[in-house]
């Protein structure tokens, strides 16, 4: 036996506690309403954000405004009800990508079985040994960030630090439907720079992707609401998504863009233009006046690819809606 398995094998429990991960940046959701809800919410308090939540009603309101990592589901009761809770859980449209562990009161078979089923990432018997659950919570948390790391990398643009075309067609797919559910309007803009094939043979591919990160900058810096959402949609076009946004909005974000590309005074490669510029289609819907023939989610980037396209027939450095 190696001298650290022997250290696994004794764990001197009281200071084990005070060792364990920690990352209050992380969100632990506790479920439940009984006295091991209470406590375990008192306990993890010290390592991680807590949310209690005394049903999944109650977590499903938590759930929109917060970024939780982790659930710890107690499951009281009769068995019919948490098992219909659990499903509930499980089958809401963000809380499905959360892992759980459920605790419950007698731990059967039968119980584990159903709660693994269900997609529970653990389940363990009610009490659960304080010291088991605060390391299976760390490794869960730890294993939590290692995901969202991924997730951030595969759906950033690695040049601009915009998002990339992928999220970008998840994000046209989820603000269309929020758009018609929510009775609001949403609007897009297509963003392409002007004569840059010019200015990357005049300059050079470096100095091309110096220029592109500053308008990357300027439209993640004009966009700036929490519910805006910019993408690089390829090689020197963007797309920015403008939720609760009708045209005249979308308008002025456009303008701005226009004039702080401009202010970047990036010189231009082509003699009309004194500084590199970008032309913008601008498409915007309200939810009452979708025609039948208006009702899939790609009409936002056809329409907006449109209006750029008249941009450019119309001498660039401006917009079309
Ligand atoms: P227009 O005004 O009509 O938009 O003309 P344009 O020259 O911008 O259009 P075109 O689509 O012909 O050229 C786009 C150029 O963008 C081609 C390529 O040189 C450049 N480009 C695309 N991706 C990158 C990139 O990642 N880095 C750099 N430096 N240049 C890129
Ligand atoms: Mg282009
Ligand atoms: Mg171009
Ligand atoms: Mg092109």
């Amino acid at each position: 036996m190696t001298a650290s398995s022997k250290k696994l094998l004794q764990p001197a429990e009281s200071a084990y506690l005070g060792r364990v991960f920690t990352d209050i940046e992380q969100t632990l959701a506790v479920v439940g309403t009984c006295t091991t809800t209470e406590s375990l919410s008192m306990s993890f308090s010290q390592s991680f954000n807590v949310l209690k939540s005394t049903d999944a009603s109650v977590l499903f309101k938590a759930a929109a405004t917060n970024d939780i990592d982790l659930i710890i589901f107690c499951a009281q009761g009769e068995k019919a009800m948490w098992v219909e809770s659990l499903r509930k859980i499980r089958s809401h449209s963000i809380l499905n990508a959360i892992p759980v562990i459920v605790l419950t009161e007698h731990n059967s078979v039968n119980e584990q079985l159903i709660a693994l089923e269900l997609g529970a990432l653990d389940c363990m018997a009610k009490p659960a040994n304080p010291f088991v659950l605060h390391a299976k919570v760390a490794n869960y948390m730890k294993l939590m960030k290692n995901v969202k790391e991924l997730e951030l990398v595969s759906s950033t643009d690695g040049l601009t630090g915009l998002s990339n075309k992928m999220q970008l067609e998840t994000m046209v797919t989820s603000e269309w439907y929020r758009m018609k559910r929510s009775q609001s309007p949403l609007s897009s803009l297509m963003i392409d720079i002007d004569y840059f094939k010019p200015y990357n043979d005049k300059y050079g591919h470096l100095a091309g992707d110096e220029a592109l990160k500053a308008v990357a900058a300027v439209i993640k810096n004009v966009a700036s609401r929490n519910s805006d959402f910019a993408a690089r949609f390829g090689g020197e076009e963007f797309v920015v998504l403008l939720p609760s946004t009708d045209a005249d909005g979308a308008e002025k974000v456009a303008k701005d863009i226009l004039d702080e590309v401009s202010a970047l005074d990036i010189p231009s490669a082509n003699q009309e233009l004194p500084q590199l510029t970008v032309s913008i289609g601008i498409s915007s819907f309200e939810p009452h006046c979708l025609s039948q023939q208006d009702k899939s989610p790609g009409h936002l980037l056809d329409q907006a690819d449109k209006q750029l396209y008249r941009a450019k027939q119309r001498g660039r450095n401006r917009y079309c809606r």
